[in-house]
This record gives C-alpha cells, sequence and structure tokens, in this order.
C-alpha cells in the first residue's frame, strides 16, 4: 500500500522507522547558517521599533551635551508623568522604553549611593524623586520592555578618566541592573568628547577607548545580573550601531558582520550601516535616530517635530531594512512628551495601522517551485499563514527558486513584506517580485531588493493583478522564508 503513494523517499525512510505515523520528522530541518542569533538577540529582533527617552539636566539648561558642572538643582520637572510617557510610547505601536539614567554630564536620575550629582540633590520630590523607578513601573503597567542607557563619559567625575573612575561607572550599573527589575537592552554610547568639568579641572581628557573602559569586564556584569539583556554599541556585543543618526540602515543591511576590534566609539560607520555578507558575527544593528532635532527638548524645536510621513520613511528604513528602531522621545520641563510630538506619533501609528491591518496576501493560493523533501511542515503556505516557527523551506542545495501566489479576484498593493526564519542564520541575499499582466499575458518586473533577515519591506508603485511571483535570486544557503505579505499604504 505504502509503495503505490507518491510520497518522497524520506518520507518513506520515516514512516518505515516506525516512528508513529505521517506526523514523524521524515526530513530535517535545514541546517543553520553560521553564525546565527543567541536567544536574547532572536527576542530583541521581534521587538522592532521601541522608544528612547532622553531627559536630565540638558532639558532644563536647553543643552544637548551638559558640560558637567549643571548643579542638581536645575532638574525640576513641573508635572512628571511617567504614565503619560509610557502611554504615549505604547499608544505609538512601540514596543519599550530605553532610558538615558546618566547621560554625558553625569547627573544621575536615580538616588544612586555613589555620588550626590543625581536627582537626590535636587528640587523634584524634595530630593525622595526616582526617574528610573517611576520609568520602570510605568513601562510595567503599560506592558512596555524596560532599557537603561548609562553614559561611559562622566563629564563631571573628578576621576573620569583614572581606573577608579571604571569601579563607579560598574557599581552604578550594578544599582540599575539589580533595583529596577528586568531590563531588555542596556545602551553603551561610544562618545567621548574631551572636555569637561571633571570635579572642577575644567580640562581635555582624552581616553584610548579600545583599552580604557576594559569592555569585556562590564559586559560580564550584565551577563550576571540581566542575561536576558542585549548590550548595544558600536561594536555590540549584542547589537550594533548602525552607523549615522537620520534613520536610514544600508541597503543591503546584513545582520552579521566581522566586528574584530570594534569597541563602543571605535568602529567604521560604512561597515556599520551595511554589515558583511556572512560576516563573522551575528550583530544586527539598532537604528537611533530622534522624533526632533535634537535628543533633548527645546522649546525652539517644537515646530521642527518629525512628521508621520517622515516617521514612516524612517520605519521603512529601519525595521523596513532588517535592524530595529529606536525613535528618541524628549520629555519637556513639564516632565512629560509634549503635544506636538504626541500629535505625530498617533498619526504615525495610524498610518502603521491602516497600512498593516489587512495583508493582501492573504488567502491566497501558494506554490512553490521547491518544497523542502515534499514535506508539507516547509509548505510554501506557510509564508502567509503566519504561524510563529513556521517557514517554506527549499531542498539543499537549492538557493534560487520561485513562489507564485494566485488570488481569486485582483488586488491592488503598493508594499511588499518578506522575512527570513532568522534562527537558521541570514540565507537570502538576492530577491525580485513579479506581477501578472493579464493583458499581455507575461510577468512584469515590479520590485528587486537584496538582503532580508528579520524583515524587509519594499515599497512599490500601486499594482493590481491577480497572480505574483516571488523569485529568490540568490542566497548562501538553502531557503527558510517565514513570511511574504503584500500591504497597500494609504495616500500620506
Ligand atoms: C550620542 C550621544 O552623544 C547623544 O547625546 C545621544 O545620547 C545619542 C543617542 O548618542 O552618541
Amino acid at each position: 500500500m505504502l509503495n503505490r503513494l507518491p510520497l518522497p523517499r524520506a518520507l518513506l525512510v520515516g514512516l518505515l522507522l516506525g516512528c508513529g505515523g505521517l506526523a514523524v520528522a521524515a526530513v530535517p530541518p535545514p541546517a543553520p547558517l553560521a553564525p546565527v542569533p543567541s536567544e536574547r538577540q532572536w527576542a530583541w529582533h521581534q521587538l522592532g521599533a521601541y522608544a528612547f527617552v532622553h531627559f536630565t539636566v540638558n532639558t532644563f539648561t536647553d543643552k544637548e551635551w551638559g558640560y558637567g558642572d549643571e548643579s542638581p538643582a536645575v532638574f525640576n520637572p513641573t508635572a512628571f508623568d511617567a504614565d503619560q510617557i509610557a502611554r504615549t510610547v505604547k499608544e505609538a505601536g512601540l514596543t519599550g522604553l530605553v532610558l538615558t539614567a546618566k547621560h554625558h554630564d553625569g547627573f544621575c536620575l536615580w538616588p544612586s549611593r555613589y555620588t550626590d550629582h543625581s536627582i537626590a540633590h535636587s528640587p523634584y520630590q524634595g530630593g525622595h524623586g526616582d526617574i528610573v523607578r517611576e520609568i520602570a513601573d510605568a513601562c510595567r503597567r503599560h506592558g512596555l520592555k524596560f532599557g537603561l542607557y548609562l553614559s561611559p563619559w562622566d563629564r563631571n567625575r573628578a576621576d573620569y578618566g583614572q581606573p577608579s573612575y571604571l569601579a563607579y561607572y560598574r557599581n552604578q550599573l550594578r544599582e540599575l541592573l539589580t533595583n529596577y527589575g528586568p531590563v531588555f537592552e542596556v545602551w553603551f554610547d561610544g562618545a567621548n568628547g574631551g572636555d569637561g568639568y571633571y570635579g572642577g579641572a575644567r580640562e581635555v581628557r582624552q581616553i584610548d577607548n579600545t583599552t580604557y573602559y576594559d569592555w569585556p569586564a562590564t559586559w560580564k556584569i550584565v551577563r550576571e545580573l540581566q542575561p536576558q539583556a542585549v548590550m548595544f554599541s558600536d561594536g555590540g556585543p549584542d547589537v550594533r550601531w548602525v552607523g549615522n543618526e537620520r534613520g536610514v540602515a544600508g541597503d543591503p543591511c546584513w545582520a552579521t558582520i566581522n566586528a574584530a576590534g570594534f569597541m563602543p566609539g571605535h568602529a567604521d560607520g560604512q561597515q556599520l550601516n551595511r554589515g558583511d555578507r556572512r560576516g563573522a558575527q551575528w550583530l544586527p544593528a539598532e537604528v537611533d535616530v530622534s522624533i526632533r532635532p535634537g535628543w533633548f527638548y527645546h522649546a525652539a524645536e517644537d515646530a521642527k517635530v518629525k512628521s508621520p510621513a517622515e516617521l514612516f520613511a524612517i520605519y521603512l528604513t529601519s525595521v523596513g531594512r532588517g535592524a530595529n528602531l529606536i525613535l528618541n522621545l524628549a520629555p519637556d520641563r513639564r516632565g512629560i512628551i509634549p503635544e506636538p510630538d504626541v500629535a505625530a506619533l498617533r498619526a504615525w501609528r495610524a498610518y502603521r495601522d491602516a497600512t498593516f491591518s489587512r495583508d493582501l496576501a492573504a488567502g491566497a493560493r501558494v506554490q512553490a517551485s521547491n518544497t523542502r523533501g515534499h514535506d508539507a511542515r516547509y509548505a510554501a503556505a506557510n509564508v502567509i499563514a503566519g504561524q510563529p516557527g513556521a517557514y517554506w523551506a527549499t531542498d539543499d542545495g537549492v538557493t534560487s527558486a520561485e513562489l507564485v501566489l494566485e488570488f481569486a479576484a485582483p488586488r491592488t498593493f503598493n508594499l511588499i513584506l518578506l522575512r527570513e526564519y532568522l534562527p537558521l542564520g541570514q540565507r537570502i541575499a538576492g530577491v525580485a517580485l513579479d506581477a501578472w499582466d493579464a493583458t499581455a499575458g507575461r510577468w512584469v518586473e515590479c520590485a528587486t531588493t537584496t538582503s532580508i533577515g528579520a524583515q524587509r519591506l519594499v515599497p512599490t508603485a500601486d499594482i493590481t493583478t491577480t497572480k505574483v511571483r516571488l523569485r529568490i535570486t540568490a542566497a548562501d544557503a538553502c531557503l527558510a522564508l517565514s513570511t511574504l505579505g503584500l500591504f497597500l499604504r494609504p495616500p500620506a
């Protein structure tokens, strides 16, 4: 009986081995293509877009980089509202928030026991305030991940540049990673501008950023106290800077890179922007950009808040290129996200909802030129089913293949979404999409792209058709594609 069924050989072998019938894993999944994301990186990839919040004495002195001599007395928000901030982030459709617990000026938003240069010496809540706690708690209330920025450069500290400063820095890191609950990301900034107050010395201090910080010793603290947290810096170790602050990842933007020798503040911007195809490390890019020209609030920039269209363009060039987006918001002197920014975020969210709420690929008939072992678990239809962990895969050695999606009636789209199944590594390097022209009776190419990775969004002109064909034209191993979506962006 079995012999008469057109079953692929591999499946037959599985059945004959008698391991419990058709559900048996007869065809092994594709071998991972190293490097692959760690568990914490894979969890991070799924966060997509989240917020940055820059808030400190600079908000009150109208500066971007405090010199380090600011009196804690200047920090005095009149109506600080952590819930307004967290709610704004949540309602913008963002998944988390990274707070500047300490920026380059050295002022601490929490009452650190290692310095007097903190909120404990500000008028806010009579010196009993703790902005880190308020934000961390509000994030939990609103279902947001919480992360921390602790500037390695400290223009306030007298001993900045000495080994003793590193002990101070690490003590603060321990405080933050011990007392405020789970942290999803720790942000190690690369800036080291030189001059500063430094306990009154008021001088220029240069450090060698490849040796001074002894980063491996600091990374160990994060792994010990918050093993699930990813660490961001120019050179990782988990997430890399994208090389600019304009909101633009490279095209392509590989999650892999040859990062040997990279350190915070010490890496090549061009290389960070694009990554390296088949690079030695899994070190995906994070795109940091502010909703305003500056990172901190300045009343003079109230009319310069990025428009919803600009924010959507940034979404396409960050999340849409396989990176994550960290969009900076700047609380004002009241201690809330200002009205123009809230309005822009709301409209951006509404536009994304209008775009992504209907996947036009849903319900299509899907066929592939090759399916791994003819096994239903790797079926082409997985790309439209939206099942976590499911993907379409090809046989070993098949690095170019086609998918055809056929609709019962014509559909109009102008945005293509693709995702690889990243636990198996980044494999695909070239893609084309064709639409069926029924009048001419032929396929017409309407988009091409390169890397996919966590996610690729490819904008196109409006295309109306009954059939699309996705061609994978180049890959470094057999394919593992988890998503093909088609969407219609409304007019901006
Ligand atoms: C930079 C810093 O110098 C800016 O002030 C800001 O914090 C940005 C996110 O990173 O390197």
